[in-house]
């Protein structure tokens, strides 16, 4: 079989770094066959044609065909998986109002080619900050794709604060699971450890050995740790993260269509569940099953956590109040 996948603002640096990875079969498996539609904008066409070629050069066994354009309508036809990375970052001096629209005038018109050209049952991951209301921008403008078939990417942060709990806890991070993040991409972002296991025992326990005063631990080191881990990054590296968030756009893609074995993280749209307003993207502890995110329902939440996820909820609620305003949605 083949996939066709869809990578937007695919000259650009996440592209680089996401394409050759699919190319190599680490989306969709050893067996799966992709061909690849490049979308930029006509200044980032260049470089997308330029990574064409050095994907030919590759020589991929599993890759099929490779197309660059800046034609909306070409780059979505057909398509099974988009991957949404390119939009409009924030320049010198811009408000957040501004900063919606530009995106607004992005992710609206790719919504409605999704529409008009995908493939009927399109999956939509939105990298692109700002990256749930972006998603909420794009599925609204999607009609007659369910809204199900749109997410936002939050595994970066939950596996950044994996990461950071399996290094405090001196394990692999392998054994440490069930780290959900909640609410926005975004620094009001809630990494919540407390459901977290690592190697199968409750990390509370082990992290109070190490840590002492745990929930002290969580405000001031973990949560704004993991929160500003891009600012760290661009730091120590000069520039933003751009291969950790290429692998976490692999992790998620691949979790959506291949299935999940335990919990992960995704912004997905909210039917209501655990309290968040219906319709937004918000990101939430989900599993995948038979293709479709499935919010981990049930879950004890406490005050803390609560006045956590409700602020940033309530950041969700008014980036979509004020693309409302603009009348993107
Ligand atoms: P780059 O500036 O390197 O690349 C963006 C590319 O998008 C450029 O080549 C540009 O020409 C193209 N583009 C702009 N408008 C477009 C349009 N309408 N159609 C098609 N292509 C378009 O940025 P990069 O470092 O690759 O980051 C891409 C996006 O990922 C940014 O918005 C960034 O904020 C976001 N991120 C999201 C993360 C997440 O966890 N959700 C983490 C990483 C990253 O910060």
């Amino acid at each position: 079989m083949t996939t066709t996948i869809t990578i937007t603002g695919a000259g650009g640096q996440i592209g680089y770094a996401l394409l050759f990875r699919i190319a190599a079969g680490d989306l969709l498996g050893p067996d799966e066959k992709v061909r690849l539609r490049l979308l930029e904008i006509p200044q980032g066409l260049g470089a997308a044609e330029g990574a064409a070629l050095e994907l030919q050069d590759g020589a991929f066994g599993l890759l099929e065909d490779v197309e660059a354009t800046d034609d909306a309508a070409v780059g979505f036809d057909g398509c099974d998986l988009a991957l949404l990375v390119g939009a409009r970052p924030r320049g010198p001096g811009m408000e957040r109002g501004d900063l919606l629209a530009a995106n607004g005038g992005i992710f609206g018109p790719q919504g409605r080619a999704i529409a008009e050209n995908a493939a009927a049952g399109v999956r939509v991951t939105v990298v692109g900050n700002p990256a749930n209301t972006n998603a909420l921008i794009a599925a609204a403008s999607a009609e007659g794709v369910p809204a199900e078939r749109f997410s936002a990417l939050t595994r970066l942060d939950e596996n950044r604060a994996r990461a950071q709990l399996a290094q405090t806890l001196g394990m692999p991070v392998g054994t440490v699971r069930r780290v959900p993040i909640w609410g926005n991409h975004s620094a009001t972002q809630f990494p919540d450890i407390s459901h977290a296991t690592v190697a199968g025992l409750p990390a509370s326990e082990a992290l109070a050995k190490i840590v002492g005063d745990v929930p002290a631990w969580l405000e001031q080191t973990f949560i704004p740790r993991v929160a500003k881990r891009g600012a760290e990054i661009i730091q120590v590296r000069g520039s933003s993260s751009v291969a950790s968030a290429a692998s976490a756009t692999i992790d998620h893609v691949r979790d959506w269509v291949l299935g999940t074995d335990d919990w992960t993280s995704a912004g997905v749209v909210s039917h209501g569940e655990y309290g968040v307003p219906e319709g937004l993207i918000s990101s939430f502890p989900v599993r995948s099953v038979e293709g479709r995110w499935r919010i981990v329902e049930g879950l004890d939440i406490d005050d803390w956590a609560r006045a956590r996820i409700d602020a940033s909820v309530a950041e969700l609620v008014e980036e979509r109040e004020a693309v409302r305003a603009l009348g993107l949605l």
